[in-house]
């Protein structure tokens, strides 16, 4: 496919967007109706640099949903079955949100601001519909939308030193998936240790879209010696790592359980959860099929684009729901759904890549 897609006020840009050109972004795709780059130098160039150096991401799709009032703690609960009574403020939850079925709505970061204030930090789905919905028809005393919030991913294992230059040496001391509030031209900033790889670094909370350019330019300015780059969420380091993606390697078909998220889940004690009934009785029996890491035998496999069939013999036993070739560990990794009769680490498989069978073998975990 060489066609362009047309812009519209419908594809939205973000408050980075013009740093992102000017950093010379060669590929895009759309996530939560946003722009979000895909590609600057190549993927496996990006790749090499994000586990060498230091990267900014510009993951202003990655949208909040604010939940602020009385009912937010509440109506938090109702939306996962992680069990969220002793997460403090400071915190932030990877939380699985499910719907009346237990199905998957989302995967988001819940970054707790106050008992009375929450930010969800969304996957790619329209959550605020179904969190808005929930909210008016429990008449729940809270507000939901979509605040000018847009988060800023530093990444890679220079992150330390590249932060600290603008934010002091403190921001060194933030612990894995909490936060704390910086500065940066006056205005209160969230900054979390987070982010979509397993590189190390930051998340920040950029609170205003006029602040986005004048933080990117400095985090540009402060990092030239470091080799400081634009890069974005690399799908073969993300595939290494196991960090799943909502509407490829689920959906709302998959329970939590199903995606290997059932680490997240305390159904027992997630009082209040919509899903809460309904895992509960899939629970009892166990998943029948399971996120899975795999390896494809061959050269370098195309863009998975569509799930790749997975059988044994002439049964389908699953699919293939991301590949991507890897330079470090010279095949080609990928991640998909396969039937509980299938899933132990070295059964051998074979998946349909477009019309070309390969033999896929099943792994014991990721490979970072
Ligand atoms: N950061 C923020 N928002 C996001 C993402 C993010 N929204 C969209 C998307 N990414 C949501 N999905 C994920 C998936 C994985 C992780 C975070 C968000 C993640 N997982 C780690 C893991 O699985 O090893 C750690 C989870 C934990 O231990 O709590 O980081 O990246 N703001």
């Amino acid at each position: 496919m060489k066609a362009v897609i047309s812009p519209s006020r419908r594809l939205r840009r973000t408050p980075f967007s013009d740093g992102v050109e000017a950093q010379g972004v060669s590929g895009y795709t759309v996530y939560n109706r946003m722009l979000l780059p895909t590609i600057f130098e190549s993927v496996e160039a990006d790749y090499h640099h994000l586990k060498k150096h230091v990267q900014v991401w510009d993951v202003a799709c990655e949208r909040q949903v604010e939940l602020r009032g009385p009912d937010a703690a509440r109506l938090m609960q109702m939306l996962t079955p992680r069990d969220l009574r002793t997460m403090t403020t400071g915190q932030c939850y990877y939380v699985p949100i499910v719907d009346e079925t237990g199905g998957m709505l989302n995967d988001p970061v819940a970054v707790k601001l106050a008992e009375d204030r929450w930010w969800i930090s969304i996957a790619d789905s329209d959550l605020l519909l179904w969190v808005k919905g929930i909210a008016n028809g429990y008449r729940l005393d809270v507000l939901v939308d979509e605040p000018d919030v847009s988060p800023l991913a530093i990444q890679g294992p220079k992150s330390d030193d590249l932060m600290a230059r603008i934010f002091g040496d403190f921001v060194r001391d933030i612990r894995f998936f909490r936060y704390e509030t910086f500065q940066f031209q006056g205005r209160d900033l969230v900054i979390a240790r987070s982010g979509y790889s397993k590189q190390g670094g930051f998340e920040i909370y950029v609170e205003g879209a006029d602040i986005a350019m004048p933080l990117w330019d400095a985090l540009f300015a402060a990092g030239e010696d470091l080799n400081v780059r634009a890069g974005c969420p690399n799908a073969i380091e993300r595939v290494e790592s196991g960090l799943l993606s909502y509407g490829n390697d689920m959906t709302d078909d998959n329970t939590p359980h199903e995606c290997g998220l059932g680490r997240f889940c305390n159904t027992h004690s997630a009082i209040g959860c919509i899903g809460r009934d309904a895992l509960l009785r899939v629970a009892k029996e166990g998943p029948v099929q399971q996120v899975r890491a795999i390896s494809i035998d061959g050269d370098s496999v195309p863009g998975c684009d569509r799930p790749w069939p997975l059988y044994a013999g002439d049964v389908r036993v699953g699919q293939v729901t991301s590949a991507v070739w890897s330079p470090d560990f010279n095949e080609n990794v990928a991640i998909g759904m396969v039937r509980m009769t299938h899933w132990d680490a070295g059964t051998t498989l074979r998946v349909d890549v477009m019309g070309e069978t390969r033999v896929a073998t099943v792994r014991d975990g990721f490979w970072a």
